[in-house]
């Protein structure tokens, strides 16, 4: 009872109240997010709001019925993932390690030819249509307003349109 309330109030690594929406993109919706909020603070044994390795031993050996993962294993593993190098992995971080994708690897040309996938009618800029399309392209049940959530970061002075530039910005900054 204890531990499931303690979920519900769970924070971010910043003290702050957490807030799905604030990690939607246009291929993770906020449900998803708010799901696997559920198990990085499961893993967060000492419920401070980021993962250390600790935390993840601990976990592990709790929910793997007393199985010890060999503790180097998860060092070099979470190294991989943490970009700040603070020595834990936060929750931006731990979305990363789930929906890294190939194209995601912060190369500006994968990223261009990721937006002239999207932007299939070559106009040079992606469109609130653009990524309804991409959405169900990629079967996630993103809403009307999860949609215009998305669009508003990134197209913040609502142009109605997405340039290439922002594009690549947003997704170094986000998940992947
Ligand atoms: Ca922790
Ligand atoms: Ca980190």
């Amino acid at each position: 009872m204890t531990s499931m309330y303690a979920s519900r109030m769970s924070r971010t690594s910043r003290g702050e109240a957490f807030e799905a929406r604030e990690f939607v993109t246009y291929y993770v919706s906020e449900r998803e997010i708010e799901a696997w909020k559920e198990i990085f603070d499961a893993f967060d044994t000492d419920q401070d709001g980021v993962l250390a390795p600790r935390d993840l031993l601990e976990a592990m050996s709790k929910y793997n019925d007393g199985y010890h993962p060999k503790r180097n294993r998860i060092y070099q593993t979470m190294a991989l993932y943490d970009k700040d190098e603070s020595g834990n992995i936060d929750f931006k971080e731990f979305l990363r390690m789930l929906f890294e994708r190939p194209y995601e690897r912060d190369s500006s040309e994968d990223l261009k030819r990721v937006f002239g996938e999207i932007d299939a009618e070559n106009k040079g800029f992606i469109s609130e249509d653009d990524l309804a399309d991409l959405a169900i392209e990629l079967k996630e049940n993103l809403s009307q307003e999860e949609i215009q959530m998305i669009m508003r970061k990134l197209d913040p002075k609502r142009t109605g349109k997405i340039s290439l530039t922002a594009f690549i910005d947003f997704n170094r900054e986000h998940i992947v």
